[in-house]
């Protein structure tokens, strides 16, 4: 006897992950009367912010920016209390959110999608996943995140290390204790600069294994007065529009004048006056600053000095002075202490570019040059950003072609939204589109509205596929290069350049055309009957 096959559930529309881009698209997606379920493989909604409960963990744009615009009652309702947001925070606003807009019961936890096929007959996708249900649906979008699938370093033995370890994106839920412990942490991004600090006020000892120097600004982090708060929900529509027309999603003064042309001196106030308060202001400082290399090492300079002037030992300081990427070409950071941290007596740092990592042995880590002797082991050591979700499921569109077979030499797509040859298939913040150069929260609702948007416009022509052409993919792809080109950014060896993973295509995987263009030529598609776009009927 056959065991019977799981019936398939019928659908209208199926969303992948229940982050804050997943939740949004199952509102939008309910308001337009589709039948919507949401597939998550964690325990909980929340996306990045249930993974990633690392000490420290905090969102570095600002509360009041990093939040939901479509209901102008939620935004006046919630208060947030620090300027920079903590994970547990975020995960409550989140939470807040669901309970809201009643989304709890539109989402399955703990379910990894394995599969997603499209049948070329019907129109239709089948989605399957790992423990085997089966889904048939029309709408198929992947809200599964730029950051969400983790990667270790690629050395070997980290299965033989007999101490404890972590990894910052996969966070155990309760308190971990350092007190005491011998810890190496791997990994100076965003993720190890935050937790660093941290780890070190309670550590016997700690050992940081550095193979990029990173650019960091103090965040100067602080409670939200209520007068402050009060202030920004008085302008808050006003904010939004601002956001919304921005470069990252973020409001701040146009540059006019080149680094070069302005004397040393007002350059170094300029940056002084950004420096603490505003990170993309210093970014943006001066119209050439992530464009032209001297000018933009303006700002790598200023801030090697703020380094040199906060770490005692002259050594570790120009250890932790970036000088093999401009400033902003790899994801700048705030930190809360981190250089100050290297003043600490119990605080080592190894440069791995010098002394590369070797091996993780029974009893800690080894370099070239030495083994350190470690009773905890703590990976912030990043992602495979972008794509590495997407490359998790097996994905076929028309003709069972895989995704894995059309992105082979990197990803290809019309606004970073859509892939030609899987039609009915959209991605929120995908491989193309402002997304990790941008604050997420806008270009998620940006995108998540386009999306709903979309659907609702062919249902209203009395269509069900929406697929886009390879013209305009083709012409949107050679776009996303052209203006990273122009650019510094292809010069660094960065995970927005897909180096951090080794065998991965080479290519500036962001649209760092601005949130306010990309925002203003998608309206304009729309307004336009969305050319690049083939509507049909099944
Ligand atoms: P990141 O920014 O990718 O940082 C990962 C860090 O781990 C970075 O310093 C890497 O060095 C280092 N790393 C990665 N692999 C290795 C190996 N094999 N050996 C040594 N060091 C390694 O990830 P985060 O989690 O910190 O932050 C991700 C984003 O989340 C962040 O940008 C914000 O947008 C929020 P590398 O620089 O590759 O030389």
């Amino acid at each position: 006897m056959t065991a019977p096959a799981t019936p398939v559930r019928r659908v209208d529309a199926l969303v992948v992950g229940a982050g804050l881009s997943g939740l949004y698209m199952l509102h939008r997606f309910r308001g337009l009367g589709l039948d919507t379920v949401v597939l998550e493989a964690g325990s909980d909604i929340g996306g990045t912010w249930f993974w990633n409960r690392y000490p420290g963990a905090r969102c570095d744009v600002e509360s009041m920016e990093y939040s939901y615009s479509f209901s102008p009652e939620l935004e006046q309702d919630w208060d947030w209390t620090e300027k920079y947001p903590t994970q547990p925070e975020i995960l409550r606003y989140i939470h807040h959110v669901a309970d809201r807009f009643g989304l709890h019961d539109g989402v399955r936890l703990e379910t990894r999608v394995a599969s997603a096929h499209y049948r070329d007959a019907e129109g239709r996708w089948t989605v399957t996943t790992e423990a085997g249900d089966r889904y048939d649906t029309e709408q198929l979008v992947m809200a599964t995140g730029c950051l969400s699938t983790s990667k270790l370093p690629e050395i070997p033995g980290v299965e033989r290390f007999a101490g404890r370890t972590f990894h910052t994106a996969h966070w155990p839920h309760e308190e971990v204790d350092f007190t005491g412990r011998r810890v190496a942490v791997i990994g100076t991004g965003s993720s190890g600069i935050q937790a660093i600090p941290l780890i070190a006020e309670q550590a016997a000892d700690l050992t940081v294994f550095q193979r990029t120097a990173n650019f960091s600004m103090p965040a100067n982090n602080a409670p939200l007065s209520e007068q402050a708060q009060a202030e920004r929900k008085r302008g808050y529509r006003e904010h939004r529009e601002a956001a919304r027309t921005s470069g990252f999603g973020i409001p701040v003064p146009e540059a006019t004048r080149s680094a070069l042309e302005v004397d040393p001196t007002e350059r170094h106030a300029q940056y002084e006056s950004v420096w603490g308060r505003n990170l993309v202001g210093m970014l943006t400082s001066y119209t050439d600053s992530i464009v032209d290399p001297a000018a933009n090492e303006t700002a790598a300079e200023f801030v090697r000095e703020k380094i040199r002037g906060i770490v005692d030992d002259p050594e570790t300081a120009e250890t932790l002075c970036p000088r093999d990427h401009p400033f902003g070409t790899k994801r700048p950071c705030l930190d809360s202490g981190y250089y100050a941290t290297f003043n600490r007596e119990t605080v080592h740092l190894v440069d791995l570019k010098k002394t590369p990592l070797t091996e993780i042995t029974e009893h800690g880590v080894r370099t070239s040059e030495a083994e350190y002797a470690v009773d905890d082991i703590v990976f912030a050591t990043g992602f495979d950003a972008m794509t590495g979700s997407l490359a998790a499921i097996d994905i076929r569109g028309r003709a069972g072609r895989p995704l894995a077979d059309k992105w082979a030499d990197g990803p290809v797509t019309h606004l970073g939204l859509q892939v030609a040859g899987f039609p009915n298939l959209y991605m929120i913040t995908g491989p193309g589109s402002p997304s990790v150069l941008s604050n997420m929260m806008v270009s998620i609702e940006q995108h998540v509205d386009f999306v709903a948007d979309t659907v609702a416009h062919a249902h209203t022509r009395g269509d069900t596929v929406v697929e886009s052409t390879e013209e305009a993919e083709q012409g949107w792809t050679d776009h996303v290069r052209e203006v990273g080109d122009y650019t510094l950014y292809p010069q660094a060896d960065s995970w927005y350049m897909g180096s951090n993973v080794p065998g991965k295509p080479r290519v500036f995987m962001a649209y760092i055309g601005g949130v306010g263009a990309y925002r203003a030529h998608c309206e304009q598609l729309a307004a336009d009957g969305y050319p690049g776009f083939a509507f049909s009927a099944r």
